[in-house]
């Protein structure tokens, strides 16, 4: 799995996956994130990548030609499966896409800014449109930085327990159900009794009920 994300600031999304588990991932040879500058393909002297929006109105533009060019580059190297314009008109992001994106192997995000990018480079590049949620945030590097995250801890190997990703919350439209360590017992409150109880199945009728009991209470729309 390779992913390329491009961004006119690079740096926000440095620091994140170089400590997230991200970092581990490409470790062991799992997969790769490559970050783009979309300013190393600026066409002026002063690189400049924005400007003002024709008919007028607040807000820069990101143009067509420096994200082009970058996009370019990149496409003469490898095919990929899906060019992601992380924006927040795009379809909202759920667990089921992010299965099947886990599934592909060179994936590109181009993270918007500003009042968003010229609509000519979606036009000609973009395969997809995705946004984590019904807030604007300044900039698409968060959530570019949230869709890998989720994409690649599904990559086989990746996490340290392979079964802990089936377990997930919404990865059967359910919430996980409510999780305990040692001690058995702490200011009063005692772990409940099935878990230590070592009967397997048991076990996994009492989670089920759990997660069926906090999904009605929490998240009915899910069921
Ligand atoms: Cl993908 N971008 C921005 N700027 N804001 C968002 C978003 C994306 N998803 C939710 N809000």
């Amino acid at each position: 799995m390779r992913i390329d994300i491009l961004s006119v600031v690079p740096r926000l999304l440095e620091s994140f996956f170089a400590h997230s588990i991200l970092k581990r991932a490409e470790e062991k040879g799992l997969a790769e994130i490559h970050l783009h500058d979309i300013r190393d393909y600026a066409v002026d002297k002063h690189r400049r990548v924005d400007d003002y929006a024709f008919g007028g109105g607040a807000g820069m533009v990101l143009q067509v030609e420096p994200i082009a060019a970058c996009i370019r580059a990149l496409q003469a190297q490898r095919t990929y499966d899906e060019v992601i314009y992380l924006t927040p008109d795009g379809e909202k992001l759920h667990q089921k896409m992010v299965n099947s994106l886990s599934l592909q192997t060179n994936l590109l995000l181009l993270c918007g800014h500003y009042k968003g990018v010229d609509q000519r480079v979606r036009d000609l590049f973009i395969t997809r449109e995705i946004s984590i949620g019904d807030y604007v945030l300044s900039g698409g590097e968060l959530a570019a930085a949230v869709l890998a995250d989720s994409i690649i801890r599904l990559v086989p190997g990746v996490l340290n327990d392979e079964t802990s990703a089936l377990t997930d919350s919404f990865q059967d439209d359910l919430l996980a159900p409510p999780v305990y360590s040692r001690p058995a017992e702490f200011e009063g409150l005692k772990v409940p009794e099935v878990l230590l109880s070592g009967h397997e199945a048991k076990i996994d009728q009492w989670r089920m009920e759990q997660s069926i009991a906090l999904t009605t209470k929490k998240r009915p729309d899910l069921l």
